[in-house]
């Protein structure tokens, strides 16, 4: 056997997915947020604040990109290793020693992370190094026998050797590839409590159950227009921001929040506590400061959990405190205005979401909600922790990164239909969208054709400021190419403005214009 170079690289890739695959199913059995590859994936966006800050859309979109890019890299080195073994006996445990690094590097710079923790790591080094001198030692001797001796006794029973070492490897890395997948980390003991958390039979509800209302929409709250965002958003077409490549799986019974910095009295409170307390529910708009004008980055659901600010009032909020630090149980951070939560809105932590127990994605068990305020200064999902504390003395993820401060949402209204580029027949056109100005309110709804005159629409009702408004008119368009454009107007009297401005850093602004044409 003499071209067997590719050979090499075979048997390191084979030996370092057995890895990769064990240390995935050590992490899932182990019940740990993080396997090692997404832990590396955090560190990289932790590492990369340029980047982040100049994505449009808080980093949503690059995760599958970035996570391809790690298993690629993993891939050539795991090559490149199974080279390296072909020579001397420690230069692949020095390869693998490298990429093992990396891991334990990433698993204990992670939020909460215990010695433990990188047992996945340590389990998947010492498989690849086994399974690698395993196949190494077979193909060692395979390649010892020269071509004239490809028929013999010795060469096809080095070569059968060879090969069934290789499927056990390769049949390793499957099979616990696979058991990883089934045991999903703590994913089913936390679905299994959601669904007990959902559950309306008493014989199967948890007594941790949230006696919530369910979602009620008024009925004239819709315009009844097709193809316009529904008024209430399913909690499956939310949209989803986070920097988490695992979510955190957290069951109520293990939940906890803890209030402490400039308090009175440092106070911890369980999921059990929360139940306990007064409920309190709203419809509330959730917008990501990312948005672009005209975009979904928006939803309003009727949230259910329990008023924030009678809980720091217990605490305690010291003179001076300005800032609440929010940690997730994933380690992100915002710092939210004291100010704006103690002001007597319906800022809350929320624990269901449309009547049903918070998605995982979505911050199950406990995610605070305060209407207002963009997502990333205020809505932190899985909360486990509220510091309070000053914004002078503290920088909170996205603000490292360039982003606004503070996050107070900026009036914006959207029109859904026509979609832009539509085409439309003559005469009488149904224009009608959504706009939202949350906890100011909207008072009315303009549109203007071709840059002319501004027009009244009619606006649906309303339940709260909290949550959006929907709109609708009728325009008389002739034949050709017709802009669109829409603009709200708040509670306040202010007009929403047309001067455009980016989302960074701290939300766009400008109205939303659509091109129809009509035929
Ligand atoms: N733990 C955690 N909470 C978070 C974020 C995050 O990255 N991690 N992103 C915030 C941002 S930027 C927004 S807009 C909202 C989005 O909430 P949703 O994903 O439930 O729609 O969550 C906020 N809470
Ligand atoms: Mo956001």
């Amino acid at each position: 056997m003499k071209k067997s170079a590719p050979w090499w690289s075979a048997i390191g890739v084979a030996a370092g997915l057995a890895g990769l695959a064990t240390g995935y199913l050590v992490s899932a059995v182990m019940n740990l947020r993080l396997t090692p590859v997404s832990a590396v994936a955090e560190l990289v966006v932790q590492l990369a604040p340029d980047a982040a800050a100049n994505n449009r859309d808080l980093g949503a979109a690059d995760k599958p990109l970035l996570v391809a890019g790690i298993y690629l890299i993993l891939l050539l080195s795991f090559a490149l290793i199974g080279r390296l073994a072909r020579g001397a006996w420690w230069r692949p445990v020095v390869g693998f020693g490298v990429i093992a690094l990396i891991g334990v590097v990433a698993t204990m710079s992670a939020n909460g992370a215990k010695v433990t923790d990188v047992t996945p790591v340590a389990v998947g080094f010492a498989v690849m190094i086994v399974a690698l001198s395993l196949l190494a030692e077979r193909l060692r001797s395979l390649e010892a026998i020269t071509d004239q001796q490809r028929f013999s006794q010795p060469y096809v029973r080095s070569r059968r050797s060879f090969l069934t070492m290789a499927a056990a490897v390769v049949g390793v890395a499957a099979v616990a590839g696979i058991a990883g997948n089934i045991r999903g980390g703590s994913r089913r003991a936390v679905e299994e409590a959601r669904r007990n958390l959902a559950a309306t039979d008493a014989t199967k509800a948890s007594p941790l159950r949230l006696a919530v209302t369910a979602p009620q929409v008024p009925a004239d709250v819709a315009v009844g227009v097709d193809g316009v965002a529904p008024w209430m958003t399913p909690a499956n077409d939310f949209y989803l921001i986070d920097t988490a490549f695992s979510k955190p799986m957290i069951t109520p019974q293990e939940w906890t929040l803890r209030i402490h910095g400039m308090v009175d009295q440092e106070v911890t409170l369980t999921y059990d506590d929360l139940v306990q307390r007064e409920l309190l529910e709203d419809w509330v708009t959730l917008n990501c400061v990312s948005n672009p004008i005209g975009g979904e980055l928006v939803g309003n659901a009727w949230w259910s959990g329990v008023a924030l600010a009678p809980i720091l009032e217990e605490a305690g909020i010291q003179e001076g405190a300005d800032a609440i630090l929010q940690t997730s149980d994933d380690g992100w951070n915002c710092a939210t205005p004291v100010e704006t939560v103690m002001d007597g809105r319906n800022a809350m932590l929320a624990l269901y979401m449309n009547g049903e127990p918070l998605p995982v994605e979505h911050g199950f068990p406990v995610r605070a909600i305060v209407p207002g305020l963009y997502g990333y200064v205020s809505a932190t999902k899985w909360v486990v922790d509220m510091e309070l504390t000053r914004f002078d003395a503290v920088d909170a993820f996205w603000t490292q990164r360039g982003w606004g401060e503070l996050g107070p949402v900026k009036m914006a209204s959207r029109i859904d239909v026509p979609r832009d580029g539509a085409s439309v027949e003559s005469g009488d056109v149904v224009v009608a969208g959504s706009a939202w100005h949350q906890h100011t309110g909207i008072k009315g709804v303009e549109i203007a054709v071709d840059g002319g005159a501004w027009q009244p629409t009619e606006l649906a009702g309303e339940v709260t400021d909290d949550s959006w408004t929907q709109w609708r008119t009728s325009v008389s368009l002739d034949r050709g190419s017709h802009r669109v454009r829409v603009r709200a107007i708040n509670k306040d009297g202010e007009v929403q403005t047309g001067a455009y401005a980016d989302v960074l850093p701290d939300g766009a602004t400008g109205w939303h214009e659509i091109y129809v044409d009509v035929v």
